[in-house]
């Protein structure tokens, strides 16, 4: 098993044009399976807890060090041509991030929370809107001039030499969740199959884009079945995923409600894992955490005791804990610590001496192949 897991001919990205960028990195992360799994962080350059667009800053840095080795980035909005994506981060600083971060070693990995295409409402406007932009829907060239605008901003990563910076593209997530118009709900399993098809193969062939990964990816899952159900084929992903979060009220918990919430939660996670693991073994695809994280990190030693502690046996490529907003609305919203946290120095130890993987360790690899 292990033999044919590691055949030359098994490591090679869905895309068989994959820049020689794109095809390092997808050998990269085969070669970590078991051995690293890589911190990610949603918008860590961009902003945190108590700072905005301050050159170099980053929480995860402040804590622990270091920049996380995955960088994740939502390009909800790029569809209308606006300047700034539904977290009010401008495309241009985004760009910027992308390509100075992947220059530092790190792994970029955008999500895209499209507007509904019916209605113009949000990602969250769950008006049935999937069979109407397929190619025989009356919405379908409307869609195919957002995807105009993602190849756009996709194809303007590059770095100085114009070498395409390779991502881990992540469209349509949490598909099994009831939250988004592309969710299980409101189209078909055929309907979401054939729009994730389309994409790919409008990005890769129509487009000309080969530098991007794609990764499927599931919100929690109840067995392998759900995990599998609006799986597009092995021809269309390398990397399989899916998001879970701790919730816990914070205003009412207490200390025994806190750690019955978190071996739930580690429970919860390791049983889903053990699925993911099964699956993309079974299809010879790459794994990942997609999206994670406890608001607010009540847990004084939810990193090592917790997240760290479910993970750490699985074959995972990275996790990646969502934004550090700070006050939305009227509640805090983050999901990393920033120096004097409660769970700073837990994190940080999180780090020393485990798989748990920050920049560093990437820039020494040249994960790109790039020359120096
Ligand atoms: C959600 C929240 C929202 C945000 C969205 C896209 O989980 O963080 O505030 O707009 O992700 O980043």
């Amino acid at each position: 098993m292990l033999l044919f897991a590691c055949n030359r001919d098994e490591l090679r990205p869905i895309d068989t044009k994959a820049t020689r960028e794109a095809r390092s990195l997808y050998t990269l992360l085969h070669r970590l399976k078991g051995d690293k799994i890589l911190f990610g962080h949603q918008d860590d350059l961009a902003y945190g807890v108590h700072w905005r667009y301050q050159p170099g800053k980053s929480d995860v840095k402040d804590v622990a060090g270091d920049y996380p080795a995955v960088m994740g980035w939502d390009i909800g909005r790029i569809e209308h041509g606006r300047e700034t994506n539904l977290d009010a981060v401008p495309f241009d600083l985004m760009r910027q991030f992308i390509v100075s971060s992947a220059r530092a070693g790190s792994i970029n990995t955008i999500s895209w929370h499209l507007d509904n295409p019916v209605t113009g409402g949000n990602s969250w406007d769950t008006t049935a809107a999937v069979a109407h932009i397929l190619p025989s829907g009356r919405l379908h060239s409307q869609f195919v001039a957002w995807l105009d605008r993602v190849a756009a901003f996709l194809e303007s990563l590059r770095f100085e030499d114009g070498t395409p910076v390779p991502v881990l593209f992540r469209p349509f997530h949490e598909l099994n969740g009831d939250w988004f118009w592309w969710c299980k709900p409101f189209c078909s399993k055929e309907e979401y199959i054939a729009l994730w098809r389309f994409t790919v193969d409008y990005l890769k062939d129509t487009k000309g884009l080969h530098h991007l990964l794609y990764v499927y990816n599931t919100n929690n899952f109840k067995h392998e079945d759900e995990f599998m159900e609006r799986y597009p084929g092995d021809k269309y992903v390398d990397m399989m995923s899916f998001d879970t979060y701790q919730h816990l009220n914070v205003n009412t918990m207490s200390s025994t409600s806190l750690e019955t919430s978190s071996q739930k939660f580690k429970a919860h996670l390791k049983s889903n894992l053990t699925v993911l693991q099964q699956c993309a073994t079974r299809h010879g695809k790459l794994m990942a955490l997609a999206e994670t994280g406890f608001e607010t990190i009540p847990h004084k030693a939810w990193w090592t005791e917790v997240l760290y502690d479910a993970i750490q046996s699985y074959d995972l490529s990275y996790v990646l804990v969502w934004r550090n907003q700070g006050m939305l609305k009227d509640k805090m919203h983050y999901y990393a610590p920033y120096p004097g946290h409660v769970s700073a120095t837990d994190f940080t130890k999180m780090f020393k001496g485990t798989k748990m993987t920050l920049q560093g360790t990437l820039r020494s690899m040249n994960i790109y192949d790039l020359p120096n």
